[in-house]
């Protein structure tokens, strides 16, 4: 079989993954991916006609996610939401009273796996659109969807929804299969997916401090404590608290991994004496770092890597994320995790460092004072935004080099697990500010927009004239519509890397320069120079 896949930053060769993914995506999985993104698109254009039916957003979401670098490998479970997407349209069709003509809208898939892969392998990204700067376009907005679907996943998982967001999802899908539609079409659907994002994003902070109050700073401890543990790895707080309130009680210590961390900053999380630490780095040393702990351990989101023999009979999922053969926990009952946990040795008393965690906007905005007087005296003259997805590829040591060889008067603000590249590093204070903040997840993004935004406000400038820079990392889709929002709210001199996306073309990347003025990251010496001066 064959497979082209260029969604993300590792895409082989700097062009596109075409003999194996470089994440571990075998061609059967990558055809499937493709074949539900086409049904995806089917089933928007009946969907767009119907307007607003819960069962068909919601699913519209899980499959998008679904699709998202490092969640799900299981052919199986692809293979049964290429179905389910299947009868969902022809329910869609029917309630819509409407009959659409043409291959997307005739799609129908075959009944079994290896039909359905066969069919996939033609409906392939590469195969968008005959021109390339237009394919570039309708890759960007369809990742940008990607990436606000799972942001949304987790706000619908907190009860939260948004029928103009989810009109533009059905949208915006319907538009990617549209022959009539132009370069410049597209544009204006990828900024507005920008637009729509930034609503999406403030939908799940807000699901997150009305269910677990705004984060507060908070000392996380590195080390282990004696005893059974359960290490939850990805994004997802409300799994994080269904485990928390299920282990209470058992003799069981829980962990943050990777993303998580932010987690410990959330008064309605930190309450649970039993949630102890965070363990290990961002997602790409997993492999390593799993073998290193001997508890039960559970992914409720990206970014999951082949699992070695060592530790998989201990690995679990949940949710979106699958992996063939990995235990998959459907719902909210972890018993299973909770009795794995309790028959393993679990871990010894071992102290360590402690990092803070927990400057969300309301943290940080609560000493806003103290940090305008800070700039006013000059004791701070410059904001870096250090953050955005860690990665294996090497190049990546630049963030943590930028981050050491910034002068002492800077602060930097930091989200996403592109942190783990410096944040066990002391970088001191500011008059009592450190100099390292923590603003929280990939997920958290909104909350980085609102500092700069109120910063830009007690300035009485634009953001684009504060002393401010952002330096970002991209690895998956949740970073290309991040950027997209970004682009939406006119941010303009982001500097990014480790390397451009796979999926601009010469054209396109011009255009974002002309308009955005955004660059590769180059030397830290040359970046911090012609920031700095
Ligand atoms: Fe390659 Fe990334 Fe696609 Fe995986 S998601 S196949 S690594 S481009
Ligand atoms: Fe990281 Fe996967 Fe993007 Fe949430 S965990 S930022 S890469």
């Amino acid at each position: 079989m064959s497979m082209f896949c260029n969604q993300c930053e590792q895409a082989a060769n700097g062009t596109g993954c075409n003999i194996v993914g470089v994440c571990g995506k075998n061609p059967e999985v990558s055809a499937l991916q493709d074949h539900l993104m086409y049904g995806l698109k089917s089933l928007a254009l009946y969907a767009d006609k119907l307007g607003r039916n819960a069962e068909i957003d919601r699913f519209t979401i899980e499959g998008l996610f679904s699709t998202v670098t490092n969640v799900d490998f299981d052919a199986t479970r692809i293979g049964g939401m290429i179905k389910l997407c299947f009868d969902l349209k022809e329910k869609a069709k029917a309630a819509a009273g409407v009959t659409l003509s043409g291959s997307v809208a005739d799609w129908k898939p075959a009944d079994d796996l290896a039909g359905m892969s066969a069919q996939g392998e033609s409906y392939s990204l590469s195969s968008l659109h005959a021109n390339e700067d237009i394919r570039s376009v309708i890759e960007i907005l369809l990742l940008g969807l990607k990436g606000m679907a799972a942001y949304m996943d987790h706000a619908m998982i907190l009860g939260k929804t948004d029928d103009e967001v989810m009109a533009f999802f059905q949208k915006a899908l319907a538009a990617s299969t549209d022959a009539n539609l132009g370069l410049m079409d597209y544009v204006g659907l990828s900024m507005e997916c920008g637009k729509q994002n930034l609503t999406v994003m403030g939908l799940l902070n807000t699901a997150h401090t009305d269910a677990y109050g705004h984060p507060v700073p908070t000392a996380v401890q590195l080390g282990t404590k004696e005893g059974k543990a359960i290490l939850v790895t990805g994004h997802d707080l409300k799994m994080l608290e269904e485990l928390l309130k299920q282990t209470e009680g058992k003799g069981i210590n829980v962990y943050t991994h990777g993303e998580m961390l932010p987690a410990h900053g959330y008064p309605g999380l930190k309450k649970y004496s039993h949630l102890v630490g965070n363990f290990g780095g961002a997602w790409q040393d997993q492999a390593k770092e799993f073998l290193d702990f001997p508890g039960a351990i559970i992914f409720n989101t990206n970014c999951i890597q082949k699992p070695s023999d060592s530790y998989k009979d201990r690995l679990y999922t949940w949710g979106l994320v699958a992996w063939p053969d990995v235990k998959h926990v459907d719902g909210w009952d972890f018993s299973d995790v909770i009795n794995k946990a309790l028959e393993l040795p679990g871990l010894s008393e071992n102290p360590g460092q402690e990092i803070l965690t927990g400057f969300g906007h309301n943290a940080v905005l609560g000493v806003a004072d103290k940090v305008i007087a800070a700039v006013k005296s000059g004791d701070i003259k410059h904001f870096f935004l250090i953050g955005g997805c860690d990665g294996a590829k090497s190049g990546r040591n630049y963030y943590t080099e930028f981050a050491e060889k910034l002068p002492k008067d800077t602060v930097i603000l930091t989200l996403a697990c592109g942190k783990y590249r410096f944040n066990k590093m002391d970088f001191g204070d500011i008059g009592g500010i450190p100099r390292l903040l923590d603003v929280g997840q990939c997920n958290d993004a909104y909350s980085a927009i609102q500092i700069a935004v109120a910063l830009a406000g007690a300035f009485e400038c634009g953001v684009n004239d504060l002393p401010l820079s952002m330096i970002l990392s991209w690895y998956e889709q949740k970073a290309v519509v991040i950027l997209l929002t970004l682009f939406h709210l006119g941010i303009k001199n982001i500097k990014l890397g480790p390397s451009l996306p796979a999926f601009i073309t010469p054209n396109v990347l011009n255009f974002l320069v002309e308009n955005f003025n955004i660059a590769p990251i180059t030397t830290v010496e040359a970046d911090m120079k012609a920031i700095l001066g």
